[in-house]
């Protein structure tokens, strides 16, 4: 496979992964996002809640009180902008 699919494949899954742990899989509710932050963002306040609160609320862009695969995509790339500088 390759490196971008293969990326791509790392992705999806991380995303199954949280947002398989309570209620509905196909999205990510904030306790899902909590322990998703803590894991795989250390040092970027998942152990607070009002930082937890701000994520959520920078991530569900519709509002509608979870994450789903579209806003969890947009929020990587918006993640892998800052990191790269771009
Ligand atoms: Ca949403």
């Amino acid at each position: 496979m390759s490196k971008l699919l293969g990326a791509i494949g790392i992705l999806k899954q991380t995303f199954d992964e949280y947002a398989g742990t309570d209620g509905d899989k196909t999205t990510l509710s904030k306790k899902e996002i909590a322990a998703m932050l803590k894991k795989e963002l250390p040092g970027a306040g998942g152990d607070k809640k009002e930082e937890v609160d701000q994520f959520f609320k920078m991530l569900d862009e519709d509002g509608d009180g979870v994450v789903n695969f579209n806003e969890y995509i947009i929020f990587v790339a918006t993640l892998a902008l800052l990191l790269t500088g771009g």
